[in-house]
C-alpha cells in the first residue's frame, strides 16, 4: 500500500541490481551485494503495476502494485482471488495480468454476503 515499507532481501551468494521501474513514484536502481543488509523502500503514490528488474540477471523480473487501499489480491494457481472486508457498495474491480493487460468488472457488494466478478483472458 502507499507509504508501506517494502523489504528487499538478497539471500543469494551473488550480487543483484534491484531496479524499480516506476513511472509515478520515483524510480531507483541500486546494487544489492550478497547477503547485504535488507533495503526498505516506500512508494508514496498508487501505481499499478510496474516491473522490478535486475540488471545483472536480465531474466529476473517481478511486479509491484501500490494501492491506496487494502482491497487487493494476487490470484492463486487456480486464478481465484478473494477480497475480504470490503464495505457494501458498488465497485469497479480491476484485474491486471503482466502480459495480457487490464480488465475491469463492476459489482455490488451487499450489506451481508458475498459478490462475485469474473475475468477471462484469451490466449
Ligand atoms: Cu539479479
Amino acid at each position: 500500500m502507499e507509504g508501506q515499507d517494502l523489504e528487499i532481501v538478497n539471500s543469494d551468494p551473488v550480487n543483484h541490481n534491484v531496479h524499480a521501474e516506476c513511472q509515478v513514484n520515483a524510480a531507483w536502481n541500486e546494487s544489492q551485494p550478497p547477503r547485504a543488509e535488507h533495503k526498505f523502500k516506500k512508494f508514496a503514490a498508487a501505481e499499478v503495476l510496474f516491473p522490478v528488474t535486475c540488471s545483472v540477471h536480465p531474466w529476473m523480473r517481478a511486479y509491484i502494485g501500490v494501492s491506496p487501499h487494502p482491497f487487493f489480491a494476487v490470484t492463486g494457481d487456480d486464478g481465484a482471488f478473494v477480497l475480504k472486508g470490503v464495505p457494501p457498495g458498488m465497485y469497479t474491480v480491476e484485474a491486471i495480468h503482466e502480459k495480457y493487460g487490464k480488465k475491469e468488472g463492476k459489482l455490488t457488494v451487499p450489506a451481508s454476503g458475498a459478490a462475485t466478478v469474473d475475468f477471462s483472458y484469451g490466449g
